[in-house]
């Protein structure tokens, strides 16, 4: 066994790619196992694997995790990127619920029928414009410092990062009333492991695109 996480889903974001996002900050190589039609998720499921039958799934310390948020607390909380007490951890869970939220909004976003697309566009607009992102605008213009929480590099730094990119490719001057996300962006991006995370042929994914959904949905409905 190499001793590198395995991840098992589609070759495509998901669920699956804020625990890419994750590891690969970390600074952790992964190998990646891809779902491409029903039967490769039927085997996974007959191999007595998936806890509930779903994934994301990952190998990870001997361990098969499942459960998205399970994952992504395990990674974080191994890679020492949840803050230096439980009153940090709690804060960077609730940015990173309110990231979660809009996040599920970002994902969906694919699988719109067409005559529900714009209205679930202008909604995760909105949604990013008035409710999430003057959050973090707030806390950077309140205490000055660089990461979000304590002054040191965490998840809720990551998954802002995530979220704001993601978000731009769907609008991409939403930034433009947020002058300190704007530096969070750009102070983000240049650390090492995110750095190389963001360049071309890393295991970031794609936007995944409209014509692409129905493949996906068929591996699992
Ligand atoms: N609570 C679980 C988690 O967070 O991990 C939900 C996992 C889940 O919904 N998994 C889906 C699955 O395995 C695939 S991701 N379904 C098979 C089954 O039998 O339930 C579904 C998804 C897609 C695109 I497709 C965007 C977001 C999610």
């Amino acid at each position: 066994m190499s001793g590198k996480p395995k991840l098992h889903y589609f070759d495509g974001r998901g669920r699956m790619e804020t625990i890419r996002w994750l590891i690969a900050a970390a600074g952790v190589e992964f190998e990646e196992c891809f779902l491409e039609k029903k039967d490769d998720l039927i085997k996974l499921q007959k191999s007595g694997s998936l806890m509930f039958q779903q994934v994301p799934m990952v190998e990870i310390d001997g361990m098969k995790m499942v459960q998205t948020r399970a994952i992504c607390n395990y990674i974080t909380a191994k890679h020492n990127l949840y803050g230096k007490d439980l009153k940090e951890r709690a804060l960077i869970d609730m940015y990173v619920e309110g990231l979660m939220d809009l996040n599920e909004l970002l994902m969906s976003y694919p699988y719109q029928p067409a005559d529900k697309r714009e209205q679930h566009l202008a909604t995760i607009v909105d949604k990013a414009t008035n409710r999430y992102f003057p959050v973090f605008e707030k806390a950077l213009k309140g205490h000055g410092q660089d990461f979000l929480v304590g002054n040191r590099f965490s998840r809720a730094d990551v998954q802002l990062l995530e979220t704001i990119l993601t978000t731009e490719e769907c609008k991409p001057d939403i930034l433009d009333k947020f002058p300190l996300l704007q530096s969070f962006k750009a102070r983000i991006s240049d650390i090492p492991t995110i750095k190389k995370f963001l360049q071309p042929g890393s295991q970031r994914k794609p936007p995944t695109k409209e014509e692409e959904a129905p493949k996906i949905i068929k591996i699992f409905y």
